[in-house]
Formats: structure tokens, sequence, C-alpha cells
């Protein structure tokens, strides 16, 4: 599924995101950055060493990563040029900032992407594993934020892509993203 807002297209596919050709993917990390389990350890695994060089470098020079932030480091072995390394709010139930600090773990990323000049970047369904983000209510928040930066900030960026982990993330993603593409006029 595609959608155009204004310059930007927007699509869903399932798969593999640590296979995306774009210039950079995005990690559903944690705040020691020391990779993990799921799309994280999957990252760390085909990027290589190199990648967990940089983020242990960029841990000792700036301390742990709030969630809601982002941080670049190359893609090591990886397709992708770069890596956006972003951590996601651990769900506690949704009245802990859990949407604002999702929404901003998209935007920041997609800044840290603007300021390097890239066009394209892949994203996984971040917080929807081990942090246990309901996959609707996530779905909704990501899909707004992308949405949001593509009609007001975007301007290398043309291509946003989540990359879900099967059929059932993809509906609820594809749900999102057409129940807001109904609601606005791009
Ligand atoms: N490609 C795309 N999506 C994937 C892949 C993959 N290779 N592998 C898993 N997913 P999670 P979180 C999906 O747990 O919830 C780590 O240990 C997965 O199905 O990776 O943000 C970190 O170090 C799910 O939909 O990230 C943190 O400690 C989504 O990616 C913590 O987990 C996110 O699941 C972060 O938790």
């Amino acid at each position: 599924m595609i959608v155009k807002v204004k310059k930007t297209a927007i699509s869903l596919v399932t798969g593999d995101i640590t296979l995306q050709k774009t210039d950079a993917i995005v990690n559903a990390a944690n705040s020691g950055l020391m990779g993990g389990s799921g799309v994280d350890g999957a990252i760390h695994r085909a990027g290589g060493p190199a990648i967990l060089e940089e983020c242990k470098k960029i841990v000792a020079e700036q301390g742990r990563l709030p969630a809601g932030k982002a941080v670049i480091t190359s893609g090591g072995n990886l397709a992708a040029r770069y890596v956006i390394h972003t951590v996601g709010p651990v769900w506690r139930g949704g009245n802990d900032n859990e949407a604002e600090i999702l929404a901003s773990a998209y935007l920041e990323s997609l800044r840290l992407a603007e300021k390097r000049n890239l066009t394209c970047i892949s994203f996984p369904s971040i917080s929807t594993g081990a942090y246990g983000y309901p996959l609707k209510a996530a779905a909704a928040v990501a899909v707004a934020a992308v949405v949001k930066f593509a009609e007001e900030e975007a301007v290398s960026i043309k291509e946003i892509v989540f990359v879900l982990f099967g059929e059932v993330a993809y509906s609820e993603y594809a749900r999102a993203l057409e129940k807001i593409s109904q609601q606005r006029y791009f």
C-alpha cells in the first residue's frame, strides 16, 4: 500500500527490515544502545560489530538515549547506509505519555534523516514487541506522526517505508493509513 502525502510516498510492506535498501533503516533500540532482542538484535546481527562500536561511542559521549530521541550510526554490513537508533516508550497502560513519546521517536528519526539529506527511510513497528505497546494504538500514532512530518517538514525525504513483521501488523498499519487518508486531503 502506498499513499502520497505532498512529495513523500508513505508505503507499507511486510518483511525483514535488515534487508531494506533504503538510505537508512530505523532500529527500535533501548536507552543503553547495546543491542537486544527483536528488531534490535536482528539489525546488530546483520550489520556486524561496527554498529555496536559506534553506539558505544555515542553513549560514552552523550550518555543513555532517552525514549523519544534518536541517534545515527553507519549501516555496517547492511545494504542501508545508515541505522537510526531510536527508543520507543514502554507501554504502561497509556497514561504515561506513551503516545507523545512514540510520535517523538518517529519524528526525531525523520529529522535526523533530513539533516543528512537522505531521501528514503524504513521504520519497524516501534514499541510493539518487547515494549508491549498495543499494535492498533501504535499504528495510529506512527502513521499520524509520519503523515504530519510529510505534510509539514519533509524536504529531502521522498519515501518512508513501514516494514511490518507479518500480516497482522501490516493490516493494522493499513487500516490506520486508510483512515488518515480518508480524513485528510493531501
Ligand atoms: N524486521 C522488521 N520488524 C521486526 C523484525 C525485523 N527483522 N524483528 C522484529 N520485528 P521489538 P520494541 C518487529 O521487540 O517493542 C529490544 O530488545 C516485531 O515483530 O523489536 O520497540 C530492544 O533492545 C515488533 O512488531 O521492539 C529494546 O530493549 C516490532 O519489530 C526492546 O526490544 C518491534 O518489536 C524494544 O522493544
